[in-house]
């Protein structure tokens, strides 16, 4: 991905900031309010990636088979900052509940000292990041005919998000550890809800949506209910679905490709901006699930003795067991496989064009080209 494409859209991130903070000042919010909030957006949101947000504009510009300029080009970036600000809202919740230590190369939001002792004020700090997302929504797109289809989209995709939480977290209770519980299609649909939805759909959806390609009665995933229960990867395809139905079939698995990377660097990644904490955290993560398929009965003890402890030499002895499995192997084929399957599914979208925009694979080899065989 170009660093050009990622400057252009981090330098639109000045005007969002100022349009957020300017509200506080409409209110007549105190100076250290004001200060508080500015921090907040300014250490959580612009500092990862920002696959998610750039994939906007990617798939604006990829349907429209022409560079985006000028007034267009802010409106998708604010589409793009708006799943960037979710991101930030889900990630400083998130590193609460994981007892993380840092992300993106620093300590985490909740851990922070100075200027200020953040703590739980997180949580309003996490709900004001929400809260940015229709706030900007509304300050630009109320009164065009897809307002709501952009508003419901978040709304839903956050509430997907919050079930895939939801299972993480109860399948990985603090003191009581039981590898039982870990299997790869509960791994499959805690991942596929914590991550495919809101970081693969919905920046795609938002495009979609923003270039006029009509929104079906029923949105995929709301009307039918996946079910995450079996081996073959589930589908939403009819014949003659809308490209909606088309491209989450794509993009849940991308989704889960990602989040078994997200799992690998938890475990074996190096530099990766954050401290992995899954094994100490009990979690049900692509690795131990992996193992646990592989493990002879006595290898099976020794991650029943030391997996999920609060130790870290018991964090150790994990990971020797999977360098015994060669996990890391393992990774490098499912990376493999996963890579051409997606590839092969992308290969077969049929192109349909509605006025000035044409739906393509295209759109969905952008995204593969952004993750694979990433390192962090
Ligand atoms: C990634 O899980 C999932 C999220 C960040 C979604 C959180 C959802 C909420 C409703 C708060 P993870 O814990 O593996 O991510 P990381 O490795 O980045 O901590
Ligand atoms: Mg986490
Ligand atoms: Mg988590
Ligand atoms: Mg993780």
């Amino acid at each position: 991905m170009s660093a050009v494409k990622k400057d252009r859209f981090a330098a639109t991130f000045s005007r969002i900031k100022d349009e957020l903070l300017e509200f506080l000042d409409i209110h007549h919010m105190p100076p250290d309010a004001k200060a508080w909030f500015q921090l907040n957006l300014e250490y959580n949101v612009p500092g990862g990636k920002l696959n998610r947000g750039l994939s906007v504009v990617d798939t604006v510009e990829i349907l429209r088979g022409r560079p985006l300029e000028g007034e267009e080009y802010f409106e998708v970036a604010l589409l793009g900052w708006g799943v960037e600000l979710l991101q930030a809202f889900f990630l400083v919740s998130d590193d609460l509940m994981d007892s993380s230590i840092t992300r993106r190369g620093q300590p985490c939001w909740y851990r922070l000292e100075h200027p200020f002792k953040v703590g739980t004020i997180a949580i309003n700090d996490a709900f004001m990041l929400e809260g940015a997302i229709y706030f900007l929504l509304k300050k630009h797109f109320k009164g065009r005919p897809y307002y709501v289809d952009l508003v419901d989209l978040f709304h839903d995709m956050s509430y997907f998000t919050e079930l895939g939480q939801l299972i993480d977290l109860i399948t990985a209770p603090e003191d009581d550890v039981d590898l039982n519980r870990f299997s790869s299609l509960k791994h499959r649909l805690i991942v596929v809800y914590k991550t495919s939805y809101y970081s693969f759909y919905l920046p795609v959806a938002l495009a979609m949506i923003y270039s006029g390609i009509s929104v079906p009665k029923e949105m995929p995933g709301l009307a039918q209910t996946l079910r995450f229960d079996s081996v073959e990867y589930p589908t939403n395809l009819k014949p003659g679905e809308s490209p909606y139905h088309v491209a989450m079939d794509i993009l849940l698995p991308l989704g889960e490709y990602f989040q078994v990377q997200d799992d690998y660097l938890d475990c074996f990644g190096v530099n990766i901006g954050k401290v992995g904490t899954d094994i100490l955290d009990n979690k049900c993560s692509w690795v131990i699930c992996t193992a646990l398929k592989l493990a002879s009965p006595q290898q099976r003890s020794i991650l029943e003795a030391n997996y999920g402890r609060k130790s870290s030499e018991m964090e150790l002895k994990c990971k020797e067991v999977f360098e015994q499995l060669n996990i890391r192997q393992v990774y490098h084929d499912y990376e493999e496989n996963a890579y051409k399957r997606i590839g092969s599914m992308i290969d077969s979208v049929r192109e349909e064009t509605w006025g000035n925009v044409t739906f393509r694979g295209d759109i969905f080899r952008s995204f593969v080209a952004k993750i694979y065989k990433r390192q962090k």
